[in-house]
């Protein structure tokens, strides 16, 4: 009917379209558009409907069978609280209205200790393989305004959270940083970026790490987390000067590695003063501590921040850990009690495990000692939604059943350690997930005991599975080496690709392992690869794609082919990121209704009617939808 209208309107009869029939009649090419987007969504609800999801890393269904309920926070006086309007006080006022530093020095004069929320960041990375949506985050984001209104940050953009929403979730990591912020325009929000690397596995050059930052700071992001996996400060800096010329909150990182407490550890107090030093020389706003294995005990951070706190008085610290071993709470209790100005935490349901630990089981541990500014009862309420969401994508769950004291002999990631497993898991390798984490000790020793955090981790991961696959332990490897072709990471490492590691190559595996295959670079990656020439990267990119904006090009830049698979499946389903998360994961039951809001005010209502029989010529099924009343067929090849 639509097309009829269309094509009889008289404007387009008289054929003079071309000039003024746009301008004289957007609402007609509003309709096409916007018949054009369900169109595209209704295929993805077909090809679901039929051969069932094709979300990468997905095990069976939801086990929450409706949408998520939005709880109510109520006042003092019991009282339910509007959301519908953001509250206008939080730390961000602070930083918008009086710049970077003074927010830093406040922080560190608040009489307390303030908590970043991790939930929309590396707690889902941590549990959940990253898959939380933009559509689940943006539904909380109004509440979650008034319930963290006190919070330091919210930890919502960066690490994996941007590679994978485009490559398995198919939305824009872009557009989820723009929606977040308007709903929540109160709350700092944080990122975790890379270094030299900025969110992808290994250096750019330096002009797309200074482009990507802007697009992030002129987006939405306040505070960038800046490491890098090897402490390697020149990889660092590039980071760190890249968020200063785009006027963002510098928060430089030490990341910390395995147990300091122990003797003879190569990463001991004097090197983290070291390093802290050189960070303090190369200017940042607050200090980083990022403990990505949860291997800080807790008379560890006692000694670390204590330390750090006395040699450096005026300087924020923030400090980061995961509950791997179980002792989050303890540690973080006991680095605020040593003068941590910022400690993370998540929410509840989200948090334990690889995970941050529990919100409040970190302000119940705190109560009557430190200050944090946030509301328990709040933070209580806010739970019960992502308690549903836990539900929500339980197909991603590594299924992790209780803390891993193993931890401080393996050192793996806490993100890292929930992939290893589900991997091992999938394969239905029990027995190997022992062998795994064995092996990555001994890989970590070979490769010369070095700091583990993407993309590092991952080069330890590789190597370990190298071995297990191959039945080699560290004797064979190393008489091996100069006869062996190792994984892409393993040379790349060894090349200097991913930066200098402390103390130096381990030889003579890594000649052994190079033989005359690669260079042996002595100084940062970065300084070896020619700037991006945007311009020609926006024209290639407009010619390929049509309309794109400056935040396509660093994405681009970031990942060329995960953007380009992006571009194509948003050209066959459209924006997909408007799908309620059930509906993206599960095929629709026949009759069963959904709404899904694709722009304000634009509201689908998709009703599957029926699946039809298999054309076993074509090979393909019709599949019947009622689209706000009117009936659609769709055509799918059945692939199941
Ligand atoms: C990342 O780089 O994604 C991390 O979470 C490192 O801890
Ligand atoms: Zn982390």
């Amino acid at each position: 009917p639509f097309l009829l209208t269309l094509l009889t309107h008289p404007v387009f009869i008289s054929g003079d379209y071309w000039t003024t029939f746009i301008d004289d009649t957007p609402q007609l090419f509003k309709m096409v558009s916007s018949q054009n987007r369900a169109q595209k969504l209704l295929h993805y609800l077909a090809d679901l409907a039929v051969n069932g999801s094709s979300i990468k890393g997905q095990i069976g269904l939801p086990k929450l069978k409706k949408n998520p309920d939005v709880p109510h926070l109520h006042d003092a006086e019991g009282n339910v609280i509007n959301v519908a309007t953001p509250p206008t006080a939080g730390w961000r006022k602070v930083l918008l209205e009086q710049g970077p530093a003074e927010f830093a020095k406040q922080v560190r004069n608040f009489q307390g200790t303030l908590l970043m929320d991790t939930t929309w960041r590396d707690a889902h990375q941590s549990l959940l393989a990253t898959r939380v949506r933009t559509h689940d985050l943006a539904t909380i984001a109004p509440t979650t305004a008034h319930a963290l209104s006190g919070a330091f940050a919210l930890e919502c953009w960066g690490g994996a959270t941007f590679d994978v929403a485009m490559r398995f979730l198919h939305e824009d990591p872009w557009a989820r940083l723009r929606t977040l912020r308007k709903l929540v325009p109160n709350i700092p929000f944080q990122m975790l970026l890379r270094g030299a690397n900025g969110v992808a596995y290994s250096s750019l050059p330096d002009n797309a790490i200074d482009h990507f930052v802007k697009q992030a700071k002129d987006n939405g992001v306040d505070i960038f987390r800046v490491f890098d996996a090897l402490n390697d400060l020149d990889q660092l800096k590039v980071g760190v000067d890249a968020v200063k010329k785009a006027g963002g909150v510098v928060e430089a990182t030490v990341c910390y590695s395995g147990d300091m407490l122990q003797p003879g550890k190569k990463y001991n107090l004097d090197y983290y003063l070291e390093v802290t030093e050189k960070i303090v020389q190369m200017g940042t706003h607050i200090l980083g501590i990022k403990d990505m294995a949860g291997t800080m005990k807790p008379a560890a951070a006692r000694l670390l921040i204590g330390s750090i706190r006395a040699k450096y008085p005026d300087l924020p610290i923030h400090v980061h850990t995961h509950d791997s071993a179980g002792t989050a709470v303890s540690s973080m209790t006991v680095a605020a009690l040593s003068g941590a100005d910022v400690v993370d935490v998540a929410i509840n349901s989200m948090s334990g495990l690889t995970s941050q630990p529990s919100i409040n089981a970190l302000l119940a541990s705190l109560d009557g000692q430190i200050d944090t500014g946030i509301n328990v009862q709040n933070v209580r309420e806010l739970d019960a939604y992502w308690a549903e969401m836990r539900l929500l994508y339980s197909c991603f769950e590594a299924d992790l059943k209780g803390p891993d004291a193993e931890v401080y002999q393996h050192e793996i990631p806490g993100g890292q350690l929930t992939n290893l497993l589900f991997q091992a898991q999938q394969q239905g390798l029990g027995e190997q997930w022992a062998e795994t984490k064995r092996a990555y000790r001994e890989a970590n020793y070979l490769l010369g005991d070095i700091v583990k955090v993407t993309p590092t981790s991952k080069v330890v991961g590789d190597l370990a599975q190298f071995m297990v696959t191959n039945k080699f332990n560290s004797d064979d490897i190393k008489r091996l080496a100069n006869t062996l072709d190792f994984p892409d990471s393993i040379m790349d490492f060894f090349e200097g690709l991913i930066g200098q590691p402390y103390g130096g190559f381990p030889e003579p595996l890594r000649s052994d392992i190079l033989r005359n295959k690669r260079r042996k670079l002595t100084t940062r990656p970065g300084l070896e690869l020619a700037p991006f020439n945007m311009q020609d990267i926006r024209e290639d990119l407009e010619t390929r794609f049509g309309d794109i904006d400056e935040c396509d090009i660093a994405s681009y830049n970031m990942y060329p082919k995960v953007y380009e698979d992006f571009q194509k499946i948003k050209e066959k389903y459209g924006d997909l990121s408007v799908l309620p998360t059930k509906s993206f994961l599960s095929p629709l039951d026949v009759d069963e209704e959904i709404e899904v809001t694709i722009e304000q005010g634009k509201t689908l209502i998709v009703k599957l009617q029926a699946i039809g029989d298999l054309n076993k010529a074509t090979g393909v099924r019709e599949v019947y939808f009622d689209l706000n009343g009117e009936l659609r067929k769709i055509r799918v090849v059945d692939r199941s």
